[in-house]
């Protein structure tokens, strides 16, 4: 779906008949939309004919048919939203359009009274192989976890304008578009369409004309407009703000104080949010008003959260500065539940480090002297690519299911926009390329465009003739 109300309509709704919803980002592959679900066993897809972004529309309806094809073979309906008026196929038996669905139903659709530890979603996450791991949230503990931390992090009162940037596809967007602040009685907006389009200032617009004070985006998004000057934002009348949140990777000390100084003229106090899809909702950061704020850092957990930096053995760090794995001792409402359909992996990837003792975040951590804490990075092969979360498995599984590659090694390259760029190192069957390689280049990056989606494509590809490996065959991707 489009970043349309009906996006969160439909999530709404599912929930209110007791039916567990998996969103698909709609920038996925078809691929990515077969194996979700494949993998859940889902019987019906609501999408839109098409969803509007940078001055284009993006085939929705033909992305579904497509993973559709020849698949899927739980799918009993497909319910399709007219956005755009795009010309669709729409399959006898099998396709309906939403209006035609609604038209004549009653307003009101009592709830379904679930268990609170019924399956509320699934969101599929990259993790350190090539298979997204389905998160599974349960009702009544992820809801009270959106609700709480909309409460707490971003002061809601009763007259805001609450604007959180993340598509319905990301975990932010289930938790601070769908979920959290309309749960607490918030007005919010949403947006369909890129950041850049016509301009840079078309944030700094939307903010002015709908009043928006608190405004909750990403890192990336600030670099890159922060690249464009003071002057397209000061075009713009941003005195309702009141409160800047940042989420989805480390917001660099220069871009925060950007954030801080020309976006919420030196008067918005700024809340860097640390949580995972995994954790349902904020975990780390600072309560507006309350916590003193240090550019670069998430400051300390919430209340009732009982985080901690341990070293090799599991023994909590407590040295000022000093680096380790950042784990959560104390079980909390909204963390998952488990991984769907593969409770073993969950297990494995979340609790066997240390015994079961600690619930393992994936990332390493250091905590200051004033007890704030300094995330530094995944510790597994996970990417962070403009706040989208990618695995460098995933993206060398799909460069490998490609005839003419032999071999591939995904890694992060530090990026000063992005954060993270993809950069693909890529053996082929036949020799290494000599002299001009851009139309390869072009071809393997827009395979992995195909197999995964645009998200995914490596910015940069190196050709080489192996790649470096450990005793037993491993990639060694630090090297
Ligand atoms: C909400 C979201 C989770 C990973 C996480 C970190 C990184 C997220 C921050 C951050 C530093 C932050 N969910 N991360 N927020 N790192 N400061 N405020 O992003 O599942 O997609 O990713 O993102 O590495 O483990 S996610």
């Amino acid at each position: 779906m489009p970043m349309v109300p009906e996006a969160v309509v439909a999530m709404q709704a599912c929930a209110r008949i007791g039916a567990v919803h998996s969103v698909v980002f709609g920038g996925f592959s078809f691929n990515s939309i077969r194996d979700r679900i494949e993998d859940a066993g889902a019987r019906v897809v609501i999408t839109a004919d098409g969803g509007r972004r940078g001055g284009g529309v993006v085939e929705l309806k033909a992305a579904v048919d497509r993973a559709l094809d020849g698949a899927c073979a739980t799918i009993e309906k497909v319910i399709v939203l007219n956005r755009c008026g795009a010309p669709v196929t729409m399959r006898a038996g099998r396709d309906l359009w939403w209006h035609e669905l609604i038209a004549g139903l009653p307003a009101d659709c009592p709830p379904l009274w679930v268990d609170a530890e019924h399956p509320l979603f699934l969101l599929y996450t990259s993790g350190s192989t090539g298979k997204p791991k389905g998160i599974q949230h349960a009702s009544a503990g992820y809801l009270l976890g959106a609700k709480l931390t909309s409460e707490w992090v971003f002061d809601l009162r009763d007259d805001d304008v609450f604007w959180c940037t993340a598509d319905v596809g990301w975990v932010t967007g289930h938790s601070y578009v769908a979920y959290g602040p309309l749960a607490a009685g918030a007005t919010i907006v949403m947006y369909e369409g890129a950041p850049m389009v016509p301009d840079g200032g078309r944030f700094w617009r939307i903010c002015q004309d709908h009043a928006v004070t608190i405004f909750y985006t990403a890192p990336t998004a600030i670099r890159a407009l922060m690249k464009l000057g003071d002057a397209l934002p000061a075009k713009y009348d941003l005195s309702r703000l009141r409160l800047l949140g940042s989420v989805g990777e480390p917001i660099n000390p220069e871009a925060w104080m950007w954030y801080h100084r020309v976006i919420g003229g030196g008067r918005c106090p700024i809340v860097d949010t640390w949580w995972q899809t995994e954790t349902g909702a904020i975990m780390i950061a600072p309560l507006p008003g309350v916590t003193v704020t240090k550019p670069g850092s998430c400051t300390q957990p919430l209340p009732g959260i009982d985080a901690l930096i341990v070293d090799d053995q599991g023994e909590p760090v407590t040295q000022p500065d000093a680096g380790g794995y950042l784990v959560i001792r104390k079980p909390w409402p909204s963390m998952l539940r488990t991984l769907w359909g593969d409770n073993q992996r969950y297990l494995s990837t979340y609790w066997e480090r240390f015994q079961g003792r600690y619930y393992v975040a994936g990332d390493s951590a250091h905590r200051d002297a004033d007890g704030c804490y300094w995330i530094m990075g995944r510790i597994d092969d996970v990417l962070k690519v403009s706040g989208h979360r990618l695995g460098t498995m995933e993206i060398e599984s799909a460069l490998v299911a490609n005839p003419s590659v032999a071999e591939a090694a995904v890694v992060g390259r530090v990026d000063d926009i992005k954060g993270e760029s993809v950069f693909a190192f890529v053996v082929l069957r036949g020799p290494r390329p000599t002299g001009d390689s851009s139309a390869l280049v072009n071809e393997l990056r827009n395979w992995v465009g195909d197999q995964l989606g645009a998200i995914a494509k490596p910015d940069r590809i190196r050709f080489a003739d192996n790649l470096p490996k450990t005793r037993s065959g491993k990639i060694m991707r630090r090297l």
